[in-house]
């Protein structure tokens, strides 16, 4: 345990009604974004707590009371529809203020307790707990369908405006802040040639085609805490992103993650595909229980939504690449590249595929069983 992190951990926990004494921790590395511990905390009472204490990346949001905000409206949006034997959402510590979060030296910072025997995957072959994962997420989606959009704050601006994205990303080009630009003419010439398609969803919101709607935009399944023993699914988090948005994006984002035959940064090409197993049970776990409050249009768009939001973070990775690593944590040099490589090479495969992916969708939505 490094005494700096003790201190920091300590003066956390010394603004909320929990033990104090920190007798173990842990970094959490799955997240890019916030610095995550699991913190072991008692007192001379024998009283213990299983925590994670969490510091909210300023860098990415700009202003954190705001995400606290919105999370605290999701929350008891959730909690007010009373226990439904569901899939529950995050649920972080009011301090001795009352509030969700506790302003240490200028650093934001919350906290929750660890779930017992949750686990967060980053790889699942299991096509049942698949099925579950879509089923969470739609489920979120459809619980969260009645809280009226004006409650919640902007809390990244443009967040999932892939048209947008894509601007910014020749921007990063045109800059070469880093000088990395000669090596990835090849990346560069994917986005022109897919920027029209990329930008079509967001000109769907635009002009009003598809509406909308409270959506949680950060649908990777290891944001599902499940059960270590049955892979149920027990938890939504990283509530962080949830704004307004489409659900497309969601149910595309879940899969880019959860339909990749290989890990998101996987540097072998050859390993990445779709795997149109894990897509059809996604699928059909997600449109089993949110198919009713979509429109049609918007389930005819959930495979663009899917091949949209993997060439939005392939920009994105190699955008931060080109600016030097400024947005995403790395744990090695060129891992946005790594990351941007295998999106793009996901993101063809899911063109290869998408007049099944369409189909499947289709055949979700309808009720058939898959
Ligand atoms: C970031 O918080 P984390 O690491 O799950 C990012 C998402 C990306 C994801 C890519 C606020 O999510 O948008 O899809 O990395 N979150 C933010 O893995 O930018
Ligand atoms: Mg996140």
């Amino acid at each position: 345990m490094s005494p700096q992190h003790c201190t920091l951990l300590s003066k956390v926990l010394s603004h909320y009604p929990l033990p104090q004494g920190i007798d173990d921790y842990i970094v959490l590395k799955d997240g890019h974004i916030n610095d995550t511990y699991r913190v072991l905390a008692s007192d001379s009472s024998g009283d213990r707590e299983d925590l994670v204490v969490q510091r909210i990346n300023r860098y990415v949001f700009k202003d954190p009371a705001k995400v606290m905000h919105n999370i605290r409206e999701v929350t008891d949006h959730v909690r007010g529809k009373g226990d439904t034997g569901d899939c529950s959402i995050v649920s972080f510590l009011d301090n001795v203020q009352g509030d969700n979060y506790t302003v240490v030296d200028g650093e934001y910072w919350r906290v929750c307790r660890f779930i017992p025997n949750s686990i967060a995957h980053n790889t699942v072959e299991d096509l049942q707990v698949l099925r579950s994962a879509g089923y969470a997420f739609g489920r979120f989606q459809a619980v969260l369908s009645d809280l009226p959009m004006d409650r919640l704050h902007v809390t990244i601006p443009d967040f999932h405006n892939t048209k947008k994205r894509l601007d910014d990303f020749f921007q990063s080009v045109a800059g070469d802040a880093a000088g990395r630009v000669n090596d990835v003419r090849r990346e560069i010439s994917f986005f022109e040639e897919h920027r029209n398609l990329a930008s079509r969803l967001t000109e769907m919101q635009e002009a009003g085609t598809i509406p909308l709607r409270v959506v949680h935009n950060d649908t990777k399944y290891n944001n599902i805490l499940m059960d270590r023993d049955s892979g149920e699914p027990l938890c939504v988090i990283d509530l962080d992103t949830v704004m307004p948005g489409l659900p497309a994006h969601d149910f595309g984002d879940a899969i880019r993650f959860a339909g990749n035959t290989a890990a998101e940064d996987e540097p072998d090409l050859d390993k990445v595909s779709l795997d149109l197993d894990h897509y059809r049970a996604f699928a059909g776990g997600y449109l089993g229980v949110c198919r009713d409050i979509l429109t049609e249009t918007e389930l005819d768009s959930m495979a663009l939504g899917a091949v949209t939001i993997t060439i939005e973070q392939a920009a994105r990775f190699l955008a931060d690449y080109l600016n030097g690593d400024v947005y995403y944590k790395i744990h090695r040099h060129g891992q946005n590249l790594d990351r941007a490589r295998c999106q793009i090479a996901l993101a063809k495969d899911m063109l290869h595929h998408y007049d099944t992916m369409r189909r499947i969708v289709d055949q979700s939505a309808g009720g058939e069983a898959l």
